[in-house]
């Protein structure tokens, strides 16, 4: 029966054609829900990343940060090696096989520049090949470095890169500066000095410089990191002069530039390039480790340090057990953040402050530009050690130390340490820090991540204009981090009366109250400029009218009451010291709390959504079930039609006006054939390939449905980073259309036959009958003589043919219901068998996803519990935390 599966699919015009895509959707809903739900969260990132070792994508949205103005300032790995390479040659095999040599040396960054057709200024690429050559490079180059474009900021943002280079001629770097995110590298190339220097002030990240020289003159006056042309590339670096090599460790340098790598010949040699780059890596990081180059030209004034030592000691023996414990308990917390909260940037304040816990006390002086904090410091010291101006003068955080000779260096974390011949520098550490409330945000943020490691801050503000807006800020900031504060009123002498000065004292007094909620806030009222003057004249200054004047002998004994003394204040530097890295811990611990907080609504979200998958299947199994009732009721209306015309047949058929053709085929066999040689023709019809093609449409409506459905859950989990391929559950494809081969296996023969058979037997006892009762009559008048007698025969013949002919309707409706049984029966074999190919390829899909599932629902649940865990752990750590604080305050 071939003919059955000739006809193409069709549709099936039922709204259940509809009903399974519907309800797809509205399944599928909830996981495109969660996912986009998922993607926006950072913490998810940190799930996944620990699943999966991969970081996602989506990483657009900021980390959180406690610092004010937001995340930190962007990092460059050093010591590094920039590679240049042109736009045009970028996608070139040459080019690409450079720029993968250039990676697997360690380069930091990847510039793509635009140097025209001749390697100069010349016709410049369209816009749209720059962007496609940026993407390239991006997907080339894969994380593995950063990837960064000369003087084409749009780009930049537009094709997503990491950052941009700028040059003299491009926009300023604070315009870059504010167009691209905050973790944006901007970097300045070129070969001024000023300019450079200029560019680091408005934000540059790094700068490029072309000569040793512009290096050495800006080393001193930048902290960010500066990388060298290297002319003559890869050779020069491996060459046997030695003198490039130490004149970078010498000057500084935190790394080098190559400026064509396609152009470089060497570049094409993977080994070549490996060599020379950690040739520059050892040479400058044994520089960083050895402090070899970081003594410099001494700065004048160091004979004139006139501070008042004395001795002191922090550590006391009652401290050394104080200090025993908390170096155990931050490391324990530090322990805890780093394995449960990478993504806190600031976890590195703790690594900081925990190295310092022995070091000496750290006296910050924060304030905002212009207030004279540069000049309390020279005042305290005695000298014009660090630069003092009208303009926004300190650029870089300078920690002022004890030092037998003046020598600036740079530390790994970028700040500079400045180090003096002033005794008092023995026992305390000074900040010298940008001002606050400048136009440039980098100074703002400098002095701000420093906040968190001042032992005691001494808050600079100018007795003409007493407590900004942006001072109020600045110190809701300060009091974040737990810290004391000690206001400095520098700059008395520009009020004429005293009164004036006790004024401006109180009224910093009981903002600072406000602001900080603490009591009897310590204000000082001091003039730098008259302290360091009288200390200038006369070496026994402290008598003097002038030193009086200036307010700066109370200022000095406060400061020093605190490094030790013995009245009120004794052991307070102690206890200082020890809540540096206790409030750090504080912050922290708060910041990891919110972090796990989301993380166990996340966790426990999941795991409401994986436990959901099982009730998700059994409705997904219900709505199938309901719907192949409606993809069967096609099938069941096509054979009701064949039924119909079977009817109309056999009522066409058994008809007393076809008597003679009924006798003649049914009770003589003479006569034309039959009903079986027209079933084909006038019952089956067409209905045997439409029910074929019905049969074929509802097994593509299952496969559709359940493929379908098995692809949304395999892409939600995925989307969470667990392996769905479907060679981890069993694919055999299931035996389909069974319903087809009911319909293929229906023996029409032997229903034509039959149908045939029962009008036959039918005709036999109605017809046949009757046509029997007519002729016994004709016989048995030739028996009897009389005209009367004969009549009665005959009708009693009739009357015996008409009772056989009554009995024709019963006959045809006995034959419509046996069609009616024989089609019922077919019908409800053919709807089992669908029936039962739905359940079973349903039951079968709801199987494999259940088996996808599985290993991203017990991860859901690990990490619930994992989650559960490290906020108990939290939980403990703080009540640590909290006890040590206390005892740190009872000392
Ligand atoms: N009249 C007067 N002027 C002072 C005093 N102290 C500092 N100045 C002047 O105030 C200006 C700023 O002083 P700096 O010490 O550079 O101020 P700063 O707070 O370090 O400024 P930035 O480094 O820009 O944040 C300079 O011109 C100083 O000479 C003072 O006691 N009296
Ligand atoms: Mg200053």
């Amino acid at each position: 029966m071939s003919r059955a599966c000739a006809g193409g699919h069709r549709s099936i015009p039922t709204s259940s054609a509809s009903t399974p895509a519907l309800s797809r959707s509205r399944r599928l809903g909830r996981w495109e829900h969660i996912r986009r739900q998922r993607r926006a969260t950072t913490t998810t990132r940190a799930f996944l990343k620990k699943r999966t070792g991969v970081e996602r994508d989506d990483e657009t949205s900021e980390k959180r940060s406690l610092f004010a103005s937001g995340s930190k300032r962007s990092e460059i790995r050093i010591p590094g090696f920039v590679a240049y390479v042109d736009v045009r040659e970028a996608s070139t095999e040459r080019g690409t096989r450079a720029i993968d040599n250039a990676l697997h040396a360690g380069a930091t960054m990847i510039v793509l520049q635009e140097r025209g057709m001749n390697g100069g200024v010349g016709e410049s690429a369209s816009g749209r090949a720059l962007y496609e050559s940026a993407t390239a490079l991006k997907d080339l180059v894969r994380g593995r470095a950063k990837v960064l474009i000369q003087d084409r900021t749009d780009i930049a943002v537009q094709a997503e890169l990491d950052g941009v280079v700028l040059t003299d001629d491009g926009v300023p770097t604070v315009v870059a500066r504010k167009t691209l995110s905050p973790k944006a590298v901007v970097a300045h190339v070129s070969d001024d000095a000023v300019e450079a220097e200029k560019a680091s002030k408005e934000g540059a990240d790094v700068l490029l410089v072309s000569s040793l020289r512009t290096l050495s003159e800006l080393r001193e006056k930048v902290s960010v990191p500066i990388f060298v042309d290297v002319q003559g590339g890869v050779s020069t670096l491996l060459g046997e002069d030695s003198s490039t090599l130490n004149g970078l460790t010498i000057n500084g340098a935190n790394g080098v530039t190559i400026c064509d790598i396609v152009s470089d010949e060497m570049c094409a040699d993977e080994a070549r390039v490996k060599l020379a780059v950690s040739a520059v890596v050892d040479a400058l990081t044994q520089n960083a480790v050895n402090g070899d180059s970081v003594e410099r030209a001494s700065v004048d004034g160091a004979e004139n340090v006139t501070v008042r030592p004395e001795k002191i000691s922090l550590v006391g023996s009652k401290g050394e057990e104080l200090i025993e414990r908390e170096r155990e308990l931050s490391e324990g917390i530090l322990t805890f953040l780093q394995d449960n909260c990478q993504d806190l940037d600031e976890i590195k304040l703790l690594v900081e402050a925990r190295k310092s816990i022995e070091d000496l006390f750290l006296l910050v002086i924060v304030g905002e530009f212009n207030a004279g904090k540069s000049s309390v410091i020279n005042a305290f010291l005695g000298d014009k050690f660090v630069a003092e101006g009208i303009l926004p003068t300190t650029n870089e955080i300078t920690v002022l130390r004890y030092g037998e000779r003046k020598a600036r260096e740079q530390s790994e974390d970028g700040f500079f340490t400045y180090k003096i011949p002033a005794e008092i520098l023995r026992q305390v550490r000074i900040v010298d820090t940008p001002g606050t409330n400048v136009i440039l945000q980098r100074q703002q943020k400098l002095t701000e991540e420093f906040v968190p490691r001042a032992d005691l801050i001494l808050f600079v503000l100018s007795a003409d204009r007493p407590m900004t807006e942006s001072e109020v800020k600045f110190l809701t900031y300060i009091r974040k981090w737990g810290k004391k504060v000690v206001f400095v009123v520098n700059k008395t002498d520009l009020l004429e009366e005293a009164n004036d000065v006790r004024d401006v004292s109180q009224f910093v007094k009981d903002n600072a109250e406000r602001l900080l909620g603490v009591n009897d806030p310590a204000v000082l009222p001091v003039s730098a400029r008259k302290a360091l003057k009288a200390k200038k004249a006369n070496a026994n200054y402290v008598g003097t009218r002038e030193f009086v004047d200036s307010g700066f002998g109370q200022f000095e004994d406060y400061v020093m009451s605190y490094l030790g003394g013995s009245g009120e204040r004794a052991g307070e530097a102690l206890r200082l010291k020890l809540l540096t890295p206790l409030n750090v811990c504080t912050l922290l611990l708060d910041a990891a709390e919110q972090i796990l907080e989301t993380e166990d609504d996340e966790a426990k979200s999941e795991v409401a959504i994986a436990i959901g998958v099982k009730t998700q299947m059994d409705d997904y199994t219900k709505e199938m079930v309901a719907d192949s009732k409606a993809q069967q009721e096609a099938t069941r209306s096509i054979v009701q039609a064949a039924i119909k015309r079977a009817e109309r047949i056999v009522d066409d058929t058994l008809r007393l006006s076809n008597a003679l053709s009924l006798f003649n085929t049914y009770i003589l066999g003479t006569g034309s054939s039959g009903v079986a040689s027209q079933y084909e023709k006038l019952v089956l019809g067409d209905s045997e390939e439409r029910l074929g093609a019905a049969c074929e449409e509802f097994s593509a409506w299952l496969d559709r449905n359940n493929e379908a459905q098995l692809q949304a859950y395999i892409d939600a989990v995925k989307g969470r980073g667990f392996d769905a391929s479907l060679s981890s559950v069993d694919n055999e494809k299931e035996e389909r259309a069974k319903s087809l081969s009911v319909v293929s296996n229906f023996d029409h023969t032997a229903a034509a036959q039959l149908l045939d058979k029962s009008i036959g037997k039918a005709v036999e006892t109605t017809i046949g009958s009757a046509g029997g009762a007519f002729v016994a009559s004709f016989f048995l008048s030739g028996f009897f003589n009389s005209f009367s007698e004969d009549v009665l025969v005959y009708a009693l013949g009739l009357a015996g043919a008409y009772i056989a002919v009554l009995s024709l309707p019963l006959k045809r409706s006995e034959i419509k219901s046996k069609i009616r049984r024989s089609a019922a029966a077919f019908l409800t074999e053919l709807e089992e068998t669908m029936e039962n190919e739905c359940t079973t390829q349903v039951g079968s899909t709801t199987q494999k996803i259940s088996t996808i599932c599985a290993p991203w629902a017990a991860a859901a649940r690990a990490e619930a519990a994992r989650v559960a865990e490290c906020l108990e752990a939290r939980r403990e750590l703080k009540k640590s935390l909290e006890k040590m604080m206390i005892d740190v305050a009872n000392l």
